[in-house]
């Protein structure tokens, strides 16, 4: 594969820069660590790198260096439809290298081949309670496949710190083109009567997942784009870090990826996504055909916050703007579905709840996330199961945390295992103890 020679290209080109920095200025200092970070879930503590992307607070995520709208301007599309194909988007983010229609293709080809799910993963997926949630079987279907590894074969082989990336991209490239398949077996178990359309030889990825979910066109479009906003936000976020931290232990990606989606189902993180459509439902319901003001949504965003909950889609650890991701998918809505009442009702909560934020004075961000916009454009192609909305998510992030995995390997990345303190040092750091205790 043409996407592998690349990969080993820029994995050579790349290796010294990492030695280098590490050898001749690795007590260059680039952040410090206050006690406000410590207990604060290390905000703003640079000590992760990655080149996969880059979150700016104000201007948000650049892929490979490149903006949201850049990225879906500079590669291949699929003849006839709006967005790019999904896999030349791995290439590029795996590479940097911008893919040509060619280089596109092989991977299309490639990953066609290897998306067949096997049988023991549907078992598996059969075993579980019916209310199981669909981010329990995604992760757990993941998880199933680990016996597959060709990183774990190799290790258990004998193989040196320089050739872990190899087996590791295979095992990436075995399970990126099985998780839309995955999750649309998910998805027409629970909720189209167990009835399952085979996959369709002539598809890409995101044609194929959309004609196995059994939802029509533009709705191949939808995933594409879907898949490639929410597949990477640098390295600090849970699902990313996760992934990182467990793959850093030297356990293969089937493994990290299943712990990466299971910090994704978190409701401060991926599972935002279908609170913000529980939120909108059951504040529809209390209306009771009312119309939805202004003045009611408002009403209804104090009542979240005076009950001790967050707003779901809006703040963000690093953002502080609207998340281009939101925009980008807010322009789809405008364009495509500009009269559905939901996105009205999504778009007045846009008005509103930024101030109602800031009247409340706590959050550092009051502005929408990714999440805020996602699940309605779901809706209105016909995916109003939002229990399933994260499963999307964590297709997409998987491009991304799976990529970063490869280079972990490819640099030799060590084990990560940051140093914790107690309670009684905090004290005697901020001068409120001495060493004694008194
Ligand atoms: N609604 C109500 N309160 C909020 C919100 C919100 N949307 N966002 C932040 N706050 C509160 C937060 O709970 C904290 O309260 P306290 O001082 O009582 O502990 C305070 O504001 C300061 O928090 P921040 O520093 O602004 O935010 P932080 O970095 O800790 O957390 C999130 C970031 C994203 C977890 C937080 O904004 C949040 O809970 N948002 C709602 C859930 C959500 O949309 N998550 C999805 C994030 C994107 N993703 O896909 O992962
Ligand atoms: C993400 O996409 O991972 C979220 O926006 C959360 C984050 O970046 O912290």
């Amino acid at each position: 594969m043409k996407l592998k020679k690349t990969l080993e290209k820029k994995i050579n080109e790349h290796r010294p820069r990492t030695t280098r920095l590490l050898k001749e200025h690795g007590d260059v200092k680039i952040s410090e660590v206050t006690i406000a970070q410590a207990i604060g879930g290390a905000r703003g503590v640079r000590c992760l790198v990655t080149d996969v992307s880059y979150l700016d607070p104000f201007e948000g995520i650049r892929f490979r260096g490149k903006t949201i709208p850049e990225t879906f301007e500079a590669l291949p599309k699929v003849p006839g439809r709006e967005y790019p194909y999904v896999e030349g988007f791995f290439y590029y983010l795996m590479t940097g290298d911008v893919p040509t229609k060619e280089e596109t293709l092989e991977v299309v080809e490639e990953f066609k081949k290897r998306r067949q799910l096997p049988q023991y993963v549907i078992d598996v997926l059969r075993a579980a309670p019916t209310d199981t949630h669909p981010m329990t079987l995604f992760s757990q279907g993941i998880l199933a496949m680990q016996r597959e590894s060709e990183f774990a074969r190799r290790y258990a082989e004998g193989m040196s710190r320089e050739e872990m990336w190899e087996p590791m991209f295979e095992d990436v490239c075995n399970i990126m083109p099985k998780l839309p398949v995955l999750a649309a077996y998910i998805y027409r178990m629970k909720y189209k009567a167990d009835v399952h359309i085979p996959a369709d030889p002539d598809q890409d990825m995101g044609g194929n997942f959309a004609h196995m979910m059994g939802i029509d066109p533009p709705y191949d479009d939808v995933a594409r784009m879907y898949f490639i906003l929410h597949s990477d936000h640098e390295s600090g976020n849970v699902s990313a870090h996760t992934t990182h931290l467990v793959a850093s232990a030297l356990s293969d990606a089937y493994y990290a990826l299943s712990a990466g989606i299971n910090g994704l189902a978190g409701p401060l993180h991926g599972l935002a996504n279908q609170e913000v459509l529980r939120w909108v439902m059951q504040f529809e319901q209390k209306l009771g055909g009312a119309e939805p003001t202004e003045e009611r949504v408002r009403e209804a965003l104090w009542d979240t916050l005076n009950s001790g909950q967050v707003i779901p889609g809006y703040g963000h650890a690093v953002l502080r703007k609207t998340d281009p991701r939101y925009t980008a998918q807010r322009e789809f809505c405008l364009k495509h579905l500009p009269d559905f009442p939901l996105f009205k009702v999504i778009s007045t909560i846009y008005k509103v709840a930024p101030d109602v934020l800031k009247e409340q004075g706590k959050a550092k961000n009051p502005w929408p996330n990714v999440d805020a916009q996602s699940g309605v454009v779901q809706w209105y192609y016909g995916l109003t199961e939002w229990d399933f909305y994260t499963v999307l998510f964590g297709i997409g992030r998987a491009l991304g945390v799976l990529t970063n995995i490869v280079w972990d390997r490819a640099l030799a990345y060590p084990i990560e295992r940051p140093k914790s303190v107690t309670t009684d040092m905090l004290e005697e750091a901020a001068g409120l103890k001495d060493s004694s205790g008194s």
